[in-house]
């Protein structure tokens, strides 16, 4: 059987860490959109930075899967949002829930397991959820949300109000048969979704080339006859495009679009170090990949068009850092819940 080359591999050498470090292109956008965008992104970033360091230290005990280097994707994706929206994540999924608008303070005290968490401590790391702000949800078994999404798709179908869904996973969670589920249901009923793939190369300790046999999953959305977007996901101005794009798709009633954003994950599978991805080397390609800084690009980018000075950018950096610390010390006084609350949240 033919199979077009270009259907299987990702396009532009988007795979190539050296080919995209240079700063971004920020025409099209304004000043204050971009310097939201950098603000969101240094929080994300810091507020992982701060998850790591912790579990170093050993506050942390509940497992935590940081996204460092992957923050462009959900900031962008989320600036094309609103509130009514529903948005669902996986197990690494800090980013698309601050991006959404979830707090700090409740992600800090979430995963402490603290009564004021995200999920009232009850959730750890990978269960958060901010209702008032869209997130609906994260669920740590791979591509488990996705159907869910679906089904939040078809009540906003149903609703006729214009919201439409978000589905964020990785590209491991395309070799889980529900996905595939999804994305035909989704393109039959036409629904209002969009389905986000942060294809960061690797599942666990498993780089893809050793799991399918190309390095694009957009090949799967294609077959389901749904328009695909293969994207730089290090480039905050590429994904908000995209996204604006496909959003205004789902909200006009077109149907769903999926979004295959590249990137790559400077952590190991779960917890704070680099190195943890036993049996793949990826220490060369993890330094190329810190070139391509999805938060540098953008700062450099505004400091080369003069709208953010070294000095503002440093300002900045350490307004954001002065909130994660007083995010961090308020979390770490919460109370933890109380045992008689066990139970409340199990269903039996
Ligand atoms: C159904 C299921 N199988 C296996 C696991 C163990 N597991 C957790 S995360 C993960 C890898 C997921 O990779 P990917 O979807 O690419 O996301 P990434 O970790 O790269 O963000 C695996 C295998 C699981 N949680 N659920």
């Amino acid at each position: 059987m033919y199979v077009e080359q270009s259907l299987l591999e990702l396009p532009d050498q988007l795979d190539s860490a050296t080919n995209y470090c240079q700063p971004i292109n920020v025409v099209d956008a304004t000043p204050q959109q971009l310097i939201d965008q950098l603000r969101a992104m240094l929080v994300i970033r810091k507020a992982e930075e701060r998850i790591g360091d912790m579990i170093t230290a050993g506050k942390v005990h509940c497992p935590a899967h940081l996204g460092i280097g992957q923050e462009a994707i959900a900031v962008g994706i989320s600036s094309q949002l609103r509130p009514s929206d529903r948005i669902f994540g996986a197990h690494r999924s800090h980013s698309h829930f601050l991006a959404a608008g979830g707090s700090v303070f409740a992600l800090f005290a979430e995963v402490l397991g603290r009564a004021t968490g995200a999920s009232k401590g009850m959730g750890g790391s990978m269960h958060l959820y901010d209702s008032a702000h869209g997130f609906l949800g994260s669920v740590p078994i791979v591509a488990a949300s996705v159907p869910i999404a679906v089904g939040a798709a078809l009540a906003a179908q149903m609703d006729g109000e214009g919201d439409i869904a978000v589905s964020y996973f990785g590209d491991g969670a395309m070799e889980e048969g529900a996905l595939h589920e999804s994305l035909n249901l989704a393109a039959t009923m036409r629904l209002p979704i969009l389905f986000v793939c942060e294809n960061n190369f690797f599942a666990s300790h498993m780089h893809i080339s050793l799991r399918q046999p190309a390095n694009s999953v957009a090949r799967f959305a294609r077959s389901h006859g749904m328009p695909t977007h293969v994207i730089e996901g290090n480039d905050i101005q590429i994904v908000s495009k995209t996204a604006q794009i496909a959003v205004q798709r789902a909200r006009d009633a077109e149907g769903p679009s999926f979004i295959e954003a590249v990137t790559y994950r400077w952590r190991g599978h779960v917890g704070p170090r680099e190195d943890l991805d036993v049996g793949v080397r990826r220490s060369d390609d993890l330094g190329l990949w810190k070139q391509r800084d999805p938060v540098r690009r953008l700062a450099q980018a505004l400091e080369a068009v003069g709208w953010l000075s070294t000095e503002e950018f440093i300002g900045l950096d350490a307004e954001v850092q002065v909130a994660i610390n007083d995010a961090w010390g308020c979390a770490e006084q919460a109370p933890y819940p109380d045992t008689s609350a066990l139970l409340n949240l199990v269903y039996a």
